[in-house]
């Protein structure tokens, strides 16, 4: 029998479900590429360089399984990886988005990578949770308003992380974290905590992996 959800050690579930063998899968530069819907999804979401695919990297313990760049707007399609591959065995799937925000590469792309990523949550049921990461040295910008307001409009589940904790002054941590739980009140479809994490120090990780765990046994995959 399965322990009620509060007698449940999720830091040691999310641990293991993190320690599973984790794979590559899929690439979608279109909406009409998308994979075929499988087990639960969650998404990282966020403007360009704020850290989502070494978020993904440090969750998994890789170095390299997604792509990590000076350069920002380096992810430009979606990219699936399965955890607890081979597929069939899968418990999770990781979507690593492109960036949004950033318009150095021309309106355009921005525009179509913005097109592509609004549709794929449209259409998703096995998506149960956008992560939107925001750079911690910097909290909140217009953007990421304009993201919220989105996902509150599609009624999708979503939770703010805040990234790069290592370069934050110590003093300025709290404040940024109220500061981002402030805004986030007015946002009905936003998860009222926020986390902080550093993919460069482990901080904030093993919490993330546990809501996710969390997250799972909501969902009836325990
Ligand atoms: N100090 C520090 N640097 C980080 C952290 N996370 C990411 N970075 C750096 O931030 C830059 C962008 O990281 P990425 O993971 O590629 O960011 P991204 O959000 O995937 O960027 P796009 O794919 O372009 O949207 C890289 O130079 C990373 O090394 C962190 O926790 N701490
Ligand atoms: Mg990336």
């Amino acid at each position: 029998m399965t322990d009620a959800p509060d007698e449940r050690d999720f830091v040691e579930e999310g641990r293991k479900l993190f320690a599973g063998p984790c794979e590559f899968i899929w690439a979608s530069s279109k909406v009409d590429n998308l994979p075929p819907m499988g087990p639960v999804e969650i998404a990282f979401a966020g403007r360009s360089n704020v850290g989502k695919s070494s978020l993904l990297n440090a969750l998994t313990n890789r170095k390299a399984l997604a792509r990590v760049s000076n350069t920002p707007g380096r992810t430009q399609q979606l990219n699936f990886f399965a955890l607890g591959a081979p597929p069939g065995s899968e418990k999770l799937r990781l979507v690593d988005l492109p960036g949004y925000g950033y318009a150095a590469v021309g309106r355009e792309k921005v525009d179509a990578w913005t097109k592509l990523i609004h549709s794929y949550m449209r259409g998703r049921a096995t998506l149960a949770r956008v992560y939107v990461l925001v750079d911690g040295r910097h909290g909140l910008k217009d953007t990421d308003d304009e993201m919220f307001t989105l996902l509150d409009r599609s009624a999708m589940s979503y939770q703010v992380v805040l990234t790069k904790h290592d370069e934050v002054k110590k003093s300025d941590i709290d404040k940024r974290l109220s500061a981002t739980a402030d805004a986030l009140r007015k946002h009905p479809a936003a998860h009222p905590e926020v986390l902080f994490t550093s993919s460069e120090t482990g901080e904030g990780i093993p919490e993330f992996r546990a809501g996710v765990a969390r997250l799972l046994a909501e969902r009836g995959v325990a």
